[in-house]
């Protein structure tokens, strides 16, 4: 009033403006937060529950370094979704506490002394709601402070979705053993195959930390993620430096981020070059077999455990794509990975052994991997882990599962995807993974009768296997919203939710996710879920028909991102009659030999292989009749026109979130539409005039010559 009466409604109205837009701005979102935004919860009869059963945090170890990370997110969450300022004690004194802390605090092992649904494993986390004395109390619970560190994670997560917090009552033990990232960045700062800006670890800076340190590895955890590798896998070639990071002067760098990444109960690993000896040291040799080379190894990895001790251990590209292995010196794979493996043992850590590994001798590139690691089954060491891509070739959008899971029963198998998009749009295509992680893992491969998923290969329940598990390449990059392309943030959270439990549902998964990144309303989660569930069969449909595989192209600043299909023909076996490569035993590379029965007969079947990968195992007339009825030909021609539509669709459907989410993300994504319908009407006319030109059959519905005057090849050299 007074304020109106000094200076009338117009300077009110200006100020009101101005403080609007600082508003704005303070709160801009720019997708830096990820998922764990801890948005204030605006519906008051939840809030109120939900302050009932928050009112202090009893923390029953002190000064644990884990659990300091456990208490400070509660106390960071809770604040911000309720709006309240909590206490943290170290005992119990009003109704509503949330108690943190191991099975072996004696306040846990007093209220829950006989817990029946205690965790198996030692990350597996337990919520309990409890009445004591008339009071409601909750417990985040696990053997470790790790567990405890996920359940805190796992309880925000229920508050972020607007589920009930009373009467909980669970236990969730992960899948896997190992959760891990793999990052290909390099020490100069940028990224094979990254999307979203330059390397977030800045080893010219390092020891000295940064708060995106600690944003990530709080990032990660909230995931379940618990390794990290650090480098790309390439180290040395065109003169890449990685393999220098285990020099002292990187080694104490690397001890200021793992004690960042150790204090979110994550262990971090380094790819290092099987030659290491020679570059670093200037030994003679790398063979494995000589004393010096396993001198050399010994001591480096002492050097290592000695500033690090909870350091996770190696991973190797050996014999692959320009880096050294056991080969060059006449070893065996096993040769080469036991002598390393052996180093680390002393100290608990492992050697991950990547399956990348083929010659381009002419011989079928899918087939090769199987060939070099399977006859080593039973022969790696205990701490040797066999990490394979998911399919044979190289994460493209559709791809059997490689036929090496479950083929190797007494060697320790990890399964490698890839979170970054080489191959599937990069960060201008949406494309959600998650479905396709999801055919992925539980793919019944029979290697041990019905129900051999590889979910249950890769998680050791098949083989009993001690160490396995699954490693994502990461996507993550220095971008503000650190994806590059925002909604791929989605492909992260995706990634660690099925690393943790791989039953769980591409559909939970995502709005899980969209809830806990764009907020509740009901019309906004359903519209960018199957926005996002759409994505991937969107993203194939214009790009690779029927499982044929690579049809980019190969080099250069956009390598794998544009279509070049003419450059393809070696794995396309595009020619004037048909398309595919014959993969068949009868016919073909018999690499559908290496299945297991039924499914070698499957794939090896025309009329049972599935349709989605018949290109990949049939070399097929461009006049054969699937079983919808349509031509080969006219199915490629008709998928390509109905994928563009798609993403014109996908954008129609964005717009209609139109003042229902912030401005900014609402923008953001909306451009990065339109880039994609131009994209993909390039890869829609390069494919179809392709194969058009090739089979000189028309387009039955006439479309082929308008379509190419919609694509501008804006990326013309
Ligand atoms: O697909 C290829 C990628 C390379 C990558 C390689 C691998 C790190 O194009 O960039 O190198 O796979 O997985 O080793």
């Amino acid at each position: 009033m007074r304020l109106r009466k000094l200076y009338g409604t117009g300077y009110l109205l200006v100020f009101a403006v101005v403080l609007a837009l600082f508003f704005e701005n303070v709160y801009a979102e720019n997708g830096y937060e990820f998922w764990l935004r801890y948005k204030r919860i605006t519906d008051e009869k939840v809030l109120n529950d939900y302050k009932d059963l928050c009112k202090e945090i009893v923390v029953v170890t002190d000064n644990h370094l884990v659990l300091n990370s456990a208490e400070k997110e509660l106390v960071r969450g809770i604040s911000e979704m309720l709006g309240v300022r909590l206490a943290v004690t170290g005992e119990l004194k009003v109704p509503g506490s949330l108690i943190i802390g191991t099975y072996g605090s004696k306040l846990v092992r007093d209220l829950l002394p006989l817990d029946t649904l205690k965790p198996k494993t030692p990350d597996g986390y337990r919520i309990v709601s409890l009445v004591v004395n008339e009071k409601p109390l909750t417990i985040i619970t696990g053997r470790t402070d790790r567990a405890v560190l996920y359940g805190v994670f796992n309880f925000l997560r229920l508050m972020q979705t607007d589920k009930p917090i009373s009467r909980l009552n669970l236990s969730d033990d992960p899948e896997n053993l190992l959760r891990m990232v793999d990052h290909w960045d390099n020490p100069s700062g940028s990224i094979e195959r990254g999307y979203a800006g330059k390397s977030i670890f800045h080893w010219n800076k390092l020891p000295e930390l940064e708060t995106r340190y600690y944003d990530y590895a709080r990032m990660l955890a909230s995931i379940g993620i618990n390794g990290c590798v650090l480098n790309n896998v390439n180290t040395a070639k065109n003169n890449l430096t990685g393999w220098k990071l285990i020099t002292r002067e990187y080694l104490v760098k690397l001890k200021a981020l793992a004690d960042v990444f150790r204090a979110y109960g994550i262990k971090v690993f380094l790819s290092v070059n099987f030659s290491s000896p020679v570059l670093i040291d200037d030994l003679k040799t790398a063979d494995p077999l000589e004393e010096s080379v396993k001198q050399w190894w010994k001591e480096k990895v002492a050097e290592i455990y000695s500033l690090i001790p909870d350091f996770g251990g190696f991973l190797i590209k050996a014999d692959s794509e320009g880096e050294p292995g056991p080969f060059s010196y006449g070893r065996t794979p096993a040769e080469g990975a036991n002598m390393i493996a052996g180093t680390l043992k002393p100290y608990g850590g492992l050697l991950i052994w990547r399956a990348f590994v083929y010659k381009h001798n002419g011989s079928d590139r899918a087939t090769q991997a199987y060939k070099i690691f399977k006859p080593f089954d039973g022969k790696f060491a205990q701490n040797v882990v066999i990490q394979i891509k998911n399919g044979p070739i190289d994460f493209q959008v559709r791809e059997p599962v490689s036929p090496l899971f479950g083929a190797m029963p007494h060697t320790n198998q990890m399964l490698e995807l890839q979170i970054t998009q080489e191959y599937t749009g990069q960060s201008t295509h949406l494309c959600y993974l998650v479905p396709e992680w999801k055919e992925i893992l539980s793919f019944d491969t029979h290697s041990d009768g019905k129900g051999s998923t590889v979910s249950k290969i890769i998680s050791g329940e098949m083989t009993g296997q001690r160490y396995s598990g699954i490693s994502g390449v990461s996507n993550i990059g220095s971008d503000s919203n650190w994806t590059g392309l925002l909604l791929a943030q989605s492909n992260t959270y995706g990634y660690g939710r099925l690393a943790w439990d791989p039953d769980l549902s591409s559909k939970e998964i995502t709005y899980e996710w969209v809830k806990m990144t764009f907020g509740e309303d009901p019309e906004v989660v359903k519209t960018i879920s199957e926005i996002l569930l759409s994505s991937w069969k969107t993203y194939e449909n214009y790009t690779s028909p029927l499982g044929v595989g690579i049809m980019c192209n190969g080099s250069g600043k956009y390598s794998h991102f544009l279509p070049a299909p003419e450059k393809r023909v070696a794995s396309s076996k595009a020619d004037e009659e048909g398309v595919g490569y014959d993969r068949t035993y009868s016919t073909g590379s018999g690499f559908v030999n290496q299945y297991f029965p039924p499914v070698r007969e499957m794939y090896e079947n025309i009329k049972t292989c599935p349709e989605e990968l018949l290109l990949f195992f049939h070399h097929i007339p461009y006049t054969y009749r699937l079983s919808s009825g349509e031509t080969v030909i006219q199915h490629i021609y008709d998928t390509h026109f109905e994928g563009v539509e798609q993403v014109k669709q996908m954008k129609e459907e964005w717009e209609t979130l139109k003042g229902k989410i912030d401005k900014e993300r609402f923008q953001e994504v909306l451009a990065k539409f339109d880039d994609q319908i131009k994209q993909a009407c390039i890869w829609r006319d390069a494919i179809n005039n392709f194969f058009y030109k090739l089979s000189n059959i028309p387009d039955g519905k006439g479309r082929l010559q308008e379509a190419s005057g919609e694509s501008e090849n804006l990326y013309t050299k």
